[in-house]
């Protein structure tokens, strides 16, 4: 494989599509070497095949918002790679939202996945539509409007969307309400990230959060160091910040910044329950501003505007917004202000020269596929509880997601341990992503 070759092709094709070129690119550095040891796959032109997605649905979703007008928005279903399992991924409705951004998620998707142990295949949706200012009775119709497209598109067996940025329980709830009505199908299981008293699985809000955690605390672990006592800053305050937040406090550790688009809020003596809590609250309220916090808890944290998360000391980050929300100049100011860890929570949460700082700069990194990928584990056990007819004990779940974080953490110290005994987490996660989605391809022939 001549990685630049087909990163040059790759770009004449989709001309513009940077996170979709940044990812690809992130990922085909890593296996270069790897792939060069495999003549077989170089000979089912598994790179070619794996860099495109196998299809992509487009659809207008037209809807009437409470002023009576009518608002068209599009919408998209990116169907990745099925080698190792039926489609599975998340959907974001953010107004920046376009095939670029649908397609790196997808890609991504589709070796996190693979990296869950579970036989789920990559996938990604979503929709250009802006959930900041629109009431809930506009968030229900944009939903039925967007599922009376995308139902034809899915099914427990085929396809099995779940949430991301801007789609949460509420939304699920809509989307799965649509569906029924429209297919007459009564499965549970087309959907995940449902509620608890229509086959939703205990712990799914929590996993994506609480996963990150418990991949952190083996990383850390692993380079003789202990989470307990340590700061933590977050960025967003989403379902994702808050799990995370929930399970730094229960391990013993000080959350000591979230922030949103509009700045920071700093809590030095650390968040607390109550604290995060207001988070959902923050998140339900269709704001997107994390002022509110200080508004709400003038005593504990302190707001400061146009800063990032980034601007307060800390021994660890975690990203938990948006892709590339973390830069090179803010990854020399982490430094600069003690940090030693960066774990990404967010999809491609960090800068590709940021990630390259922190590798070089002594500083333990690891990306969003390995970290945040028992968000959907855990969907993936959600649909297992549905395909039974069950539903697990917390504790059960809770297992299960402890046991599928560790077996992530040794595919990365497997596939990544360098010369010098350190381990390339970003390496480690794609050569194992990559291993098992290209066998699953070369096993199911030329398709
Ligand atoms: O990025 C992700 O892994 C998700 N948004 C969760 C996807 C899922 O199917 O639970």
């Amino acid at each position: 494989m001549k990685t630049q070759q087909i990163l040059d092709q790759l770009s004449k094709k989709h001309p513009g599509e940077k996170e979709y070129l940044q990812a690809v690119q992130e990922v085909l550095e890593s296996i270069e070497e790897v792939y060069n040891k495999h003549p077989e796959f170089e000979q089912a032109r598994i790179i070619e095949r794996l860099v495109e997605p196998d299809r992509i649905f487009t659809f207008r979703v037209t809807w009437i918002d409470d002023r009576g007008e009518v608002q068209t928005n599009l919408g998209y279903r990116v169907q990745f790679n099925s080698a190792i399992g039926p489609y599975k991924g998340g959907l974001r409705f953010h107004r920046a939202v376009n095939p670029s951004m649908l397609k790196f998620l997808g890609f991504e998707q589709t070796f996190k996945n693979a990296l869950t142990t579970l036989p789920m295949g990559g996938a990604k949706g979503g929709s250009d539509f802006d959930p900041v200012g629109k009431s809930d009775a506009e968030i229900m119709r944009f939903c039925q409007a967007f599922m009376l497209e995308l139902w034809r598109c899915i099914g427990p067996d085929q396809d099995i969307p779940a949430g991301d940025v801007g789609v949460g329980g509420r939304e699920i709830g809509y989307l799965n309400g649509m569906y029924q009505k429209l297919a007459r199908e009564y499965h549970t299981g087309v959907l995940t990230g449902k509620g608890m008293t229509w086959g939703g699985s205990i712990l799914r809000p929590e996993a994506t959060g609480f996963g990150a955690l418990y991949f952190t605390q083996h990383l850390l672990h692993k380079a003789g160091k202990d989470i307990k006592g340590k700061n933590i800053a977050i960025s967003g305050f989403g379902n994702v910040a808050w799990g995370a937040a929930t399970k730094a406090v229960e391990l013993g550790a000080k959350v000591v910044a979230i922030s949103g688009p509009d700045g920071v809020c700093v809590i030095e003596n650390g968040i607390d329950k109550e604290m995060i809590d207001y988070m959902l609250v923050m998140r339900a309220s269709n704001r997107n501003r994390v002022e509110d916090m200080a508004v709400c808890f003038p005593e504990k944290a302190k707001f400061i505007a146009e800063k990032k998360a980034w601007s307060v000391k800390c021994d660890i980050a975690l990203p938990c917004a948006f892709q590339n929300e973390l830069a090179l100049e803010d990854a020399k100011e982490l430094k600069q202000n003690g940090c030693w860890c960066v774990c990404e929570v967010s999809n491609m949460g960090c800068q590709p020269d940021a990630i390259h700082f922190c590798l070089h700069n002594g500083m333990l990194f690891a990306p969003g596929k390995a970290v945040n990928a028992g968000g959907v584990a855990t969907s993936g056990l959600e649909m297992t509880q549905n395909a039974e007819h069950l539903s697990w004990t917390a504790k059960e779940v809770d297992e299960r997601l402890h046991h599928i974080m560790q077996s992530i953490h040794e595919q990365c110290v497997k596939f990544g341990t360098q010369a010098d005994g350190t381990v390339d987490y970003v390496k480690g996660a794609n050569i194992a992503g990559f291993m098992k989605v290209a066998t699953a391809m070369l096993e199911q022939g030329i398709i």
